[in-house]
């Protein structure tokens, strides 16, 4: 049975994350920021409002998301959210942009100016060369629903309800959170979601594919903790190509510029790749002819 929304008030932040030793990286406003066992925990804190974003909610987790990138340390990424609401005790993981601070030209920030770095944070995720786990543990609506979407797994709770909502607040996200939607679930189901912006419940988002395994919001962090303690057994360098490859298609250039890249990095861990770079730096022409030209 989904949990209902009297056993959703009952669950709390704490009681999700007390499955491993949490360490606060840093204190935020809008977004809490923790990291255990080589993975980064990063959660909108807005539960009263659905977990809406406000352009500082966005430079807070894009701040957050590139420190986990950065750190050596990190394996897995989650985006996640913290709950439940204080007013009426449901979960959400986020309900896109916060139309309180939509002005005439965009989400206003306290500096009073219109902008919204959320598609910047999208593409971070897709482009970090590490797993990003959306671990969902409830509404992900309209740019809520286009984050996770943007993550390479999604683990969801059983009371999560997905859907889009741009067609009727006058938004859309025709990029990620139309084409990468389409990629997970096909064409005709991903313009089902945006032409009538229905709301699915997870059941409903497992069986079109669009999360990867649902469970009860109370074991929500342990499911999440279990595949990211499997995924970081594995050789970061194989998770890398494989994750660029996956998205190399969709992004174009973009794409091919990030496995170029990896590509590269590769290849400064050569001996081959080292000798141009110890030939410069010895002022002798380098020589190749000891690395064969394999078949
Ligand atoms: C998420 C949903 C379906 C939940 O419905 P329900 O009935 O469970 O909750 P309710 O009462 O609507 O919301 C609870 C509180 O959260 C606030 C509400 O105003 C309410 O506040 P109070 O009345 O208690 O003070 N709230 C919820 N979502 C909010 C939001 N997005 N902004 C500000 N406050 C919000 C239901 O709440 C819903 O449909 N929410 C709106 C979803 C939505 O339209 N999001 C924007 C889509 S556009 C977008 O995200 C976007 C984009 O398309 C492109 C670029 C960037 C962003």
């Amino acid at each position: 049975m989904v949990t209902t929304a009297e056993q959703q008030a009952q669950i709390k932040t704490e009681d999700l994350m007390k499955l491993t030793d949490w360490q606060q990286v840093k204190e935020y406003e809008d977004i809490t920021y923790h990291k255990a066992e080589g993975i980064a925990r990063i959660a909108f804190d807005r539960p009263n409002v659905r977990n809406a974003f406000r352009p500082k909610t966005i430079d807070e987790m894009t701040e957050a998301v590139l420190n986990a990138w950065h750190d050596a340390q990190i394996g897995v990424v989650w985006i996640t959210a913290n709950g439940p609401s204080e007013k009426d005790g449901i979960w959400s993981f986020c309900a896109g942009g916060d139309q309180k601070v939509r002005g005439q030209a965009g989400y206003v920030g306290d500096d009073g100016v219109a902008r919204l770095n959320v598609l910047q944070l999208q593409r971070y995720i897709r482009n970090m060369p590490k797993p990003v786990i959306a671990v969902v543990p409830g509404f992900a609506i309209g740019g809520g629903h286009v984050l996770h979407v943007c993550c390479d797994l999604s683990i969801s709770s059983d009371n999560a309800i997905y859907g889009q909502t741009g067609p009727i607040v006058g938004s859309f996200d025709a990029g990620y959170g139309s084409s990468f939607l389409a990629a997970h679930i096909g064409q005709k189901k991903a313009r089902e979601i945006w032409f009538l912006c229905r709301q699915y419940s997870a059941a409903q988002a497992e069986e079109m594919g669009m999360v990867n395994t649902v469970v009860p919001l109370a074991d929500l962090e342990k499911e999440a903790l279990q595949w990211s303690r499997e995924i970081l057994t594995k050789s970061p360098i194989a998770l890398r190509f494989i994750k660029a490859g996956l998205n190399a298609e969709l992004d174009g250039q973009t794409g091919v510029q990030v496995m170029a890249g990896d590509a590269t990095m590769l290849f400064y861990m050569t001996e081959e790749g080292t000798e141009g770079k110890n030939a410069f730096l010895e002022g002798r022409e380098p020589d190749f002819s000891k690395f064969p030209r394999r078949p």
